[in-house]
């Protein structure tokens, strides 16, 4: 059965959905899990769940020009995927990066739909960007771009309906942008995008969230192990909103980051990163990481950013984007003893290196689960904004670290439930789904 419902699955997403091979991949690796759920669930297959949950609700493609510092236009591709509203309003961020195409948002929406379940809130699943590369432009020509980008994502979001939020290459600066494009179209403030500044209806911790939430997950892993951050090498990729604040935290729980890249190459500093050099660069010069030796001279730089997964670790944080890390590079983590590694970007390690750390006894931490920390405080960010009301930074501290702790408890649950004792990625899978596939079938065939 399992195998027959598998290929009935994918050989119509696949047929629907051309080359979007990342979205063949990330629904592949949650059909495979849920496939023993269906056969203890016969109403799921009855209502047609998984047929469904795996068509986006609606996408949205249109066109962003805009006119750069030359007075050239420019044009690029806008995309928003309304994966799926059972849970709550769509949620989930927006990417700019010329990488972007309808494929990777609908990989990135349908991941997101799950990872919103497990959070507990009340959000459903969506993603949208453009395949705008931010980098190298002026401030103005990002603002221009927002501008642009808002004036027709505006007539297809709303508090109620849909709440984009950042992703890569949209930060505290984008999302400033785009909502005041959005108030000034629409005569309203109200929260249509989270990560809005603390000033103007941000909540506390948004922008530290994902990173801080991912240690916190990361904890329970090593718990599991009797073990707990004191005295870990740690390795992270990336260095941007996701590896900063994730380096944040485990510096403040007593381990050692002693490695992290940008898409140019990577940093090892054994003597622990110097997290204010790597956060004037990026946050303030938005610069290259290998100008951190500048500073500090007794680190190295290595060109090139697949490498990062050879520098010998106890704990390793993929944090950058899809498919950064393979078998072969699995296979090294492993061999240098690396025991927990956990997803901060969505997508991070490709099947063959899941499988690699599964087999290898490495705990695994999926990303629906381990990075779901940022969009839990964005519906803090909401639930905030529809009060009125701010609360605290050690408030929404503390309801963060409660979400993690759930997710991480749902996700042993689930996988214990359904024979796979241990398997996080099966336990979010199937945890994440049975949320939405109840909530659907309350609702009927729509
Ligand atoms: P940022 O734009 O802040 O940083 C992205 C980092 O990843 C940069 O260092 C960038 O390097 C690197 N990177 C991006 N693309 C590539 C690539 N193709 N090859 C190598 N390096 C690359 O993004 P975030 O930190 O917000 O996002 C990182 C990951 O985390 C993404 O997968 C995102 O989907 C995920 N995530 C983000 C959340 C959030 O709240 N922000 C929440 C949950 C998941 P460079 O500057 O050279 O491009
Ligand atoms: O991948 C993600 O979860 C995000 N980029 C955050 C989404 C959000 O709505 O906060």
């Amino acid at each position: 059965m399992a195998d027959n419902f598998v290929d009935g699955i994918m050989e119509t997403v696949e047929s629907r959905n051309g080359g979007d091979v990342e979205f063949h991949q990330a629904v592949r690796e949650v059909v495979e899990s849920i496939a023993p759920v269906i056969e203890k669930h016969p109403e799921f297959a009855a209502a047609g769940i998984v047929e469904r949950v795996v068509e986006p609700e609606r996408q949205i493609i249109f066109r962003v020009p805009w006119m750069d510092d030359n007075g050239q236009v420019q044009v690029n591709r806008g995309f928003r995927v309304e994966f799926n509203s059972a849970i709550g309003p769509y949620k989930g961020g927006l990417r700019f990066h010329p990488s972007v195409n309808v494929g990777i948002i609908k990989f990135l929406g349908f991941e997101q739909t799950f990872k919103n379940a497990l959070t507990g809130t009340p959000i459903g699943g969506g993603k949208g960007g453009c395949d705008f590369n931010p980098k190298g432009k002026s401030d103005n020509e990002v603002m221009r771009f927002c501008q642009s980008f808002m004036s027709e994502l505006f007539r297809h979001i709303g508090p109620d309906t849909d709440v984009p939020a950042g992703d890569i290459g949209v930060g505290a600066r984008e999302i400033g942008y785009l909502f005041g494009q959005y108030k000034k179209l629409t005569n309203t403030f109200v929260g249509i995008l989270t990560g809005k500044g603390l000033g103007w209806g941000g909540s506390l911790v948004r922008t530290e969230a994902t990173g801080y939430g991912l240690v916190y997950f990361v904890s329970r892993m090593l718990e599991a192990r009797g073990k707990d951050w004191k005295g870990q090498k740690v390795v992270i990729s990336g260095s941007g909103n996701v590896a900063i604040y994730a380096t944040q935290k485990v510096q403040q729980l007593g381990g050692t980051v002693i490695a992290l890249s940008d898409s140019n190459g990577y940093i090892v500093d054994n003597d622990g990163i110097k997290l204010d050099t790597v956060r004037q660069i990026k946050e303030v010069r938005r610069g290259r990481i290998k100008e951190y030796l500048e500073e500090h001279p007794s680190a190295e730089f290595h060109e090139g950013w697949e490498g990062i997964w050879s520098v010998p670790c106890d704990v390793a944080l993929p944090s950058a984007t899809q498919n950064e890390l393979d078998g072969n590079a699995a296979g090294t983590l492993v061999a240098n003893g690396c025991i927990a590694v956990a997803e901060g970007a969505n997508m991070p390690s490709t099947p063959e290196a899941v499988k690699v750390f599964l087999d290898g006894g490495v705990s695994f931490g999926p990303a629906k689960a381990a990075n779901a920390g940022g969009v839990a405080t964005s519906a803090l960010e909401m639930s905030q904004n529809s009060m009125r009301m701010s609360w605290s930074f050690e408030e929404v501290d503390k309801r963060l670290k409660g979400i993690m702790d759930s997710i991480y408890t749902q996700c042993v649950e689930a996988a214990d439930a359904y024979g796979c004792n241990g398997n996080l990625v099966a336990g979010a899978n199937i945890a994440g789904f049975l949320k939405v596939a109840r909530a659907m079938m309350a609702q009927g065939v729509v």
